[in-house]
């Protein structure tokens, strides 16, 4: 009898879609939508139909570990409260912090803010939401007086017009995106416009793109600003009764330099769209990290709500500005004050009545006046030697963070470090003097809230593996340790959730939007079972909109518009390119968990830097060579793809590749810490940097059934079927590629080498047997190599045959090509072939031949690409 599914919610991105998983009895999942949920209705993307792949016991972090050696609790547990007070006796309470994570559960992030800010009194905690949503937050605040994201899902489905700016929606947050897509295809009159400096996949829906220059949507949105007020969109009544400082902010962007100067976009092109937002009552403008990760991301946020609040589009059906969130747990992070410069419950931590209010709550010995180090001054703190003992949690900073190599170092240094992980290999656990294992995804329980403030329960489905405890668990004791016990005597996620409840009702007395008062009294049953549900939750109301009544949470009531004005940045001639990173399709993050599955790891196997094919023709880089990219911070050798997705001058980088998975594919090595003065949030998209081709005299292609340990001044590794693959360049090459092949692949003697020599073309083809089957194969040649990586992939444990020396498969067995549809695993070529072969002229009819793009959708708009060009083609020949 199999065992019933249990509802839970995804880990990943923050559409926060519900998940109905059960166990296989080997260990791992199946999973599937949760049909009732009311964020995704059923669906998943890729990545989440993919759980079910990486919640096996590989790579996990079983047991603590102490200076590098395994280790028990109790002694972990003591060593960590034994430095930390110490610490704390010593330098005071600001010489200690916490950076953590919008990927802990609230109840883990409240136990953990709760131990920094009011037992050991310092603000010293930060996290990776600094480099996320911090503008954001920032912009609400500044217009709203709170941190509140006004509308709902429904709003996106409702709008007449969706503006996507600074979000790869359709990769990042997939679901969603497909809820838009369906909602125009019933609704075809409904407008979507893309303001992305790349034409991305998200472009693919949209009636119209802009790309602008990077870093200019200021001078867009100002100019928008002052085309409403030209054309008559403004509400006169709106603004009387709920908004102040319209004039100031309309007098700036009257003063401002045209729009078209700085987005170096056409009068006609920014006209269609100004016409078109300023004549569409209903409009929602979403959006993320183009916006948020600038040095400019908080002006940029109040540019877009100004536009909203001038013309009182906010709080009512189908319109309102829209950020959304990026982590399963970004919006619990802001609600709980795991930010710096916030308390929990969205009080502030400089005002003195709040500080008391939460103070009396806990009880709490001490509380800090004034706020604690954001995540960048908070490394530098760290390198200075003025944070002595540090605490990471659920977050990979020596990979993410800006001038990672200086941060990588910085935590190398430091006197004493604790990471919390479920992985036991990362860039910043090998920097860790003590490591604790935490429970992960499917293991732990607790809560988390989405970018439309509903929150909904993850749920244990398996096991804890080995010693690991979960996160809340581990704060607890280390509490305990250090002498307050009483105050962290937790015995259950929900009795940590209803302490956070009550609490809410007293910020909630104080004036705030977040109240969750509604479910201080949940029983341990209740909570078990708690459905999803958007908050506000208290006597009187239950979720819904904010801002319909046009009262906001400003001393005034009013909402404020700001003043803004553009900041374009000076250029740097030994750096000329403006790097641009961001996220692939199928992956999250630093990998440790996508990186897990075969699946995930086909659509982009390697780091990559997209480049317009003018520059690549300039600077002598060629398709599929690797480009050597530099900046003041650092380096990064990545494969190159030319393409006009990207504008010339600006070059794309993916942030995902560490020093665990590539030689050199740290997108943060290369990005200066540069941040906006308002949020501290870095400016992640506009790194400055140098690219030339890297002289590569070698390249290669391997797969491997066991992990291979890369010897080459290029590699990047990526999970395969059976085994690994490996990519590689290099300049000299080895004297004996079968010596080096057996100690990168780790093979003795037994293991038989069938080895075909190419000396004049610096080639070689090289296959080991074990038992008569495939255990590795190699493939040298002067030029990038052309072998089917899927097919390789796809050979590794399987009976010799000759095909895998030739890397390609016989007459008989097609090669399929790159996976595209991840769900269904159908490569470009199967699609290509059944477009031509069968006629095929929509989405839906390679859906129908292939079953490609018919679960998840997110690769519908690749499929849609595909079409595109296989009919381009066609047309032409
Ligand atoms: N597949 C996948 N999905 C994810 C994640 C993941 O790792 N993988 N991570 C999640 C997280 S934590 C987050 S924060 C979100 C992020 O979600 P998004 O913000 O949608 O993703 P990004 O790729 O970081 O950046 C979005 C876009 O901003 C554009 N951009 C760069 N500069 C500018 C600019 O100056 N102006 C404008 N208008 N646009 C600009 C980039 O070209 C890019 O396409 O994704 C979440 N979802
Ligand atoms: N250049 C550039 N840099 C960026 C960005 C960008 O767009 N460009 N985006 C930024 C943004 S928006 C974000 S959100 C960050 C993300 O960057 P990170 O937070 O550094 O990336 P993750 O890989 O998600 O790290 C999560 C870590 O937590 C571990 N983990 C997973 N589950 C659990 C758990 O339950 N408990 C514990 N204790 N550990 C767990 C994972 O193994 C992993 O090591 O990167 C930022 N950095
Ligand atoms: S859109 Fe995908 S990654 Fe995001 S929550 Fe849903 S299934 Fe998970
Ligand atoms: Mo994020």
């Amino acid at each position: 009898m199999s065992a019933p599914a249990v509802c839970t919610t995804c880990p990943y991105c923050g559409v926060g879609c519900g998940v109905l998983a059960t166990p296989d009895g080997a260990g791992g999942l199946t999973v599937s939508g949760d049909k009732s949920h009311p964020a995704n209705f059923g669906r998943l993307c890729s990545k989440g139909s993919a759980l079910g792949e990486t919640v096996g016991p590989e790579g996990r972090l079983l047991a603590p570990r102490l200076y590098g050696k395994a280790a028990g609790w109790p002694e972990a547990t003591a060593e960590v409260a034994r430095r930390f007070s110490e610490t704390i006796a010593q330098h005071g309470p600001d010489s200690v912090a916490f950076y953590v994570s919008g990927q802990l559960l609230t109840e883990d992030y409240y136990v953990a803010n709760k131990l920094m800010k009011g037992f050991i009194g310092s603000a010293n905690i930060d996290t990776n939401s600094r480099l996320c949503m911090a503008s954001s937050v920032a912009g609400h605040r500044r217009a709203f007086g709170t941190d509140t994201v006004p509308g709902t899902y429904e709003d996106l489905e409702q709008a007449d017009l969706v503006v996507l700016t600074g979000s790869n929606l359709a990769w990042c947050h997939p679901v969603l995106y497909q809820r838009i897509v369906a909602a125009k295809a019933a609704r075809p009159s409904m407008q979507i416009v893309v303001i992305d400096p790349r034409r991305t996949a998200t472009c693919d829906a949209a009636d119209l793109h802009l790309p602008l220059a990077p870093g200019s949507d200021v001078a867009l949105f100002n100019g928008l600003l002052r085309h409403l007020d030209q054309s008559g969109a403004v509400s006169e009544a709106f603004l009387r009764a709920s908004v102040e400082g319209f004039d100031e902010a309309l007098a700036a962007a009257i003063s401002a330099a045209p729009a078209t100067a700085e987005t170096g976009l056409p009068d006609a092109l920014l006209h269609r769209f100004y016409a078109l937002w300023a004549g569409t009552e209903k409009v929602v403008t979403v959006y993320s990290q183009g916006v948020n990760q600038s040095a400019q991301g908080t002006d940029k946020v109040n540019a877009i709500l100004n536009c909203h609040l001038a013309t009182g589009r906010i709080g009512r059906p189908g319109m309102g500005p829209f950020s959304v969130t990026g982590q399963p747990n970004a919006m619990g992070g802001r609600e709980v004050g795991g930010l710096a410069n916030m308390l929990a419950c969205h009080l502030d931590l400089e005002n003195a009545a709040h500080r008391m209010a939460v103070r009396e709550f806990w009880q709490a010995p001490r509380m800090p006046e004034a706020q604690g180090l954001k995540a960048v001054d908070m490394f530098d703190a760290v390198e200075r030697g003025q944070i002595k003992a540090l605490w990471i949690m659920a977050t990979n900073p020596a990979v993410s963070m800006p001038e990672a190599d200086r941060v990588r170092a910085a935590i190398a240094g430091c006197e004493f470090v604790v990471v919390s992980d479920i992985t036991a290999e990362t860039d910043t656990a090998r920097l860790a003097h003590v490591l604790l294992p935490a429970t992960g995804w499917g293991e732990k329980e607790g809560t988390v809230t989405n970018s439309e403030r509903r929150i909904s329960r993850q749920r244990t489905v398996l096991p804890a593996p080995g010693q690991a405890r979960h996160d809340w668990q581990i704060i607890a004791q280390v509490a305990a340790a250090m002498g307050w016990g009483s105050a962290f005597d937790y015995s259950s996620p929900a009795e940590i959730f209803r302490e956070y409840a009550t609490l809410s009702g007293i910020a909630a007395q104080l004036g705030k939007d977040f109240d969750i008062s509604g479910l201080a009294g949940l029983t341990d049953a209740d909570y078990a079972d708690l459905a999803p549900v958007q908050w506000p939750v208290n006597t009187t109301r239950t979720g819904g909109r904010f801002f319909a009544d046009g009262r906001f949470f400003t001393p005034s009531g009013r909402a404020r518009m700001l003043p803004l004005r553009s900041a374009p940045t000076a250029a740097n001639p030994a750096f000329p390119f403006r790097l641009n990173t961001g996220r692939v399709r199928d992956h999250w993050h630093t990998m440790t968990r996508t990186g897990q599955s075969p699946r995930l790891s086909q659509h982009m196997a390697e780091p990559y830097l997209e480049v317009h094919p003018d520059d690549a023709s300039r600077l002598g880089l060629r398709p599929a060579g690797i480009a050597e990219v530099t900046s003041p911070s650092g380096r990064a050798l990545c494969r190159t793809m030319v393409t006009d997705r990207v504008r010339p001058g600006e070059v794309f980088m993916p942030m995902h590749w560490t020093g665990e998975t590539a030689a050199l594919g740290r997108a943060d090595a290369l990005v200066a810490s540069v941040v906006d003065p308002v949020s501290g949030q870095p400016e992640s998209k506009g790194a400055k940097v140098a690219i030339a081709p890297f002289a590569a005299a070698w390249f290669g292609f391997a797969v491997s059934a066991s992990k291979p340990r890369p010897d080459a001044p290029y590699w990047a590794l990526a999970r395969a079927r059976g085994g690994w693959r490996l990519e590689l360049a290099g300049g000299e090459a080895p004297e004996d590629w079968e010596a080096w092949a057996r100690r990168v692949f780790g093979l003795g003697p037994e293991a038989q080498a069938l080895v075909v020599e190419d000396r004049s073309r610096n080639g070689a083809r090289l296959a080991f047997l074990a038992e008569g089957r495939l255990a590795a194969a190699l493939f040298i040649a002067a030029e990038p190599v052309a072998v089917s990586r899927s097919f390789m992939a796809g050979q590794l444990g399987a009976a010799a045959a000759p095909a895998q020396l030739s890397g390609q498969p016989g007459q008989d067995m097609p090669d399929p090509g790159a996976t595209l549809c991840a769900c269904f695993d159908v490569g470009v070529n199967t699609i290509l072939a059944a477009i031509q072969s069968q006629h095929l002229a929509s989405v839906e009819a390679i859906g129908a031949a292939l079953q490609a793009g018919t679960n998840c959708g997110s690769c519908r708009p690749e499929l849609a690409a595909l079409l595109t060009s296989a009919t381009r083609r066609e047309a032409a020949e």
